[in-house]
């Protein structure tokens, strides 16, 4: 008998892609196997996948013959020219109409790029992120498919029947053209660097300032996660912190304190500036990262710069620990808030027509940053699909004012004891500038047009710019006229 033609190619057998195919695997789907060392086909097919009904082939011309039409392609390989080549060596296998997807950690404008190559060769590309790291893709991640639309017919019931489901409902939908899916799980890991580090300030003030152990702030993060902070990020926090070494002393307490960093916070970071988007908490987190990976610095300098001496905190815990839990609930909806602000920018930009509330929901499940707040998040879209700002929201409207008391003593207790919060602080610092009626950039504009004639516009001409000789000597031509 003929072997059975597969429904989809998966290129790159290193874990993410060997349990992506086990998955589709289970659900129904026939995947043939092809990796650049070739070996490891034979090697999968005779260990973990033994006994599905995974094929493999060990030429990408076997591979290519043994699919369906049209043909899907998905490679899940190292980000950068691996997936160049392969697309390359693919190119003049397939045929019009043909898929490739691209599963990998590709950065968006690499991915706006080969969306348009291979529409010149008639083939579709889809570029997808996928989250949820190795459990997730072998038991359902959050899926981010982006790129040529003609291809999400041939690919929806792969990809919503593998993915995560939160009430049934599948956590991936369609994301809009060429790069929109890697750059919405740019933004996901943004988020994600914007998480951790909240609940590292939270940690870092339960620690130092009130003095908790591990078992006493593993248990704190165990009541969080029953709340409306309940997320995947607290809810290991909380095993983390309980887990001890072969000794029984807490593992975490050993870790040296300098963060690693793979590039997608920078990267969400790096794409903020670029749009002007005040994205300040993701930002705050990689520097936070940055800050921390200078251990060998801190560590001198932690033996001549001094802090705040004699103080001490000495009110009541628990008050305090309910204070910090409001503190982290309502930075975590600045980000976020941040975070669409991005999107919505990226959208303006790319012409992108993202649909806010189903990336809510593609977040709600199967990926690092998963809670019961993205729910809130899908309901507020869902209310209002053009909410313009997700702090304008009833819910969210709410739920800042209901903390913000909180989250000011948080933030002064870190000030006042010398113990950083950026992330904390600078949702603040955002909270109420965004709120803010007049800012002093009143003053900025003055100064600019004061040393470079930049020119300033009255609060009564809005769009009408006006220069001012403000020494008497500078002459009154603007820096539109020349360049100083
Ligand atoms: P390998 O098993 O042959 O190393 C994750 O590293 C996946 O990406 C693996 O399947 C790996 O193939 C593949 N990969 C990494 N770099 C590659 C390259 N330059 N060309 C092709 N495949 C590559």
């Amino acid at each position: 008998m003929a072997e059975q033609k597969a429904d989809i190619a998966l290129i790159g057998l290193a874990v993410m892609g060997q349990n992506l195919i086990l998955n589709m695997n289970d659900h129904g789907f026939v995947v043939c196997a092809f990796n650049r060392t070739v070996s490891k086909v034979d090697d999968f097919l005779a260990k973990e996948a033994k006994g599905t009904k995974v094929i493999g082939a060990h030429s990408m011309e076997e591979m290519v013959g043994k699919l369906k039409k049209p043909r899907r392609v998905m490679m899940l390989v190292k980000a950068g020219d691996a997936v160049d080549k392969f697309i390359d060596t693919l190119v003049p296998l397939l045929e019009e109409g043909d898929i490739i997807i691209d599963g990998g950690n590709s950065q968006y404008n690499d991915s706006i790029r080969r969306a348009k190559y291979l529409e010149s060769k008639k083939l579709l590309f889809v570029g997808s992120g996928v989250s949820g790291g190795e459990d997730g893709a072998r038991y359902g991640p959050s899926l981010m498919p982006g790129g040529a639309k003609e291809a999400w017919p041939h690919v929806k019931a792969i990809f919503q029947g593998i993915s995560a489901k939160v009430n049934g409902e599948p956590c991936c939908d369609w994301v809009g053209a060429d790069g929109a899916g890697h750059y919405v799980k740019m933004v996901h890991n943004g988020i994600e660097y914007g998480d951790m580090q909240l609940i590292c300030e939270a940690y870092h003030l339960m620690k130092d300032a009130l003095g908790m152990s591990e078992d006493e702030m593993s248990a704190v993060f165990g009541e969080w996660n029953k709340g409306e902070l309940d997320s995947f990020l607290i809810e290991i926090t909380q095993a983390i912190l309980a887990y001890k070494d072969t000794d029984g002393v807490p593992l975490v307490r050993k870790i040296r304190d300098a963060a690693g960093q793979k590039g997608t916070g920078k990267w969400t970071a790096i794409s903020s500036l670029d749009m002007g988007i005040p994205v300040t908490l993701i930002g705050e987190s990689v520097f936070a990262r940055c800050l921390s990976s200078l251990k060998d610095e801190r560590v001198k300098a932690s033996g001549s710069l001094k802090g705040p001496s004699g103080v001490k905190f000495e009110g009541n815990k628990a008050e305090m620990v309910e204070h910090i839990r409001q503190a982290l609930y309502a930075s975590k909806i600045i980000s976020y808030a941040q975070g669409f602000m991005l999107l919505r920018e990226a959208a303006k930009e790319y012409g992108w027509e993202l649909n806010y509330g189903s990336i809510a929901l593609m977040w709600r499940g199967g990926c690092i940053i998963r809670s019961r707040f993205l729910g809130n998040i899908k309901e507020a879209f869902d209310k209002n699909p053009s909410l313009s700002n997700l702090l304008l929201d009833d819910f969210f409207k709410a739920a800042i004012h209901n903390s913000q008391a909180s989250w000011r003593k948080v933030v002064s207790l870190g000030v006042t004891l010398g113990i950083p919060t950026p992330c904390f602080s600078t949702a603040l610092a955002f909270y109420d500038g965004y709120r803010s009626e007049c800012l002093p950039a009143n003053l900025i504009q003055a100064q600019r047009d004061y040393f470079g004639a930049h020119t300033y516009e009255l609060l009564t001409a809005p769009g009408k710019f006006t220069h001012t000789n403000w020494t008497g000597h500078g002459g009154s031509v603007s820096s539109t006229s020349y360049n100083a």
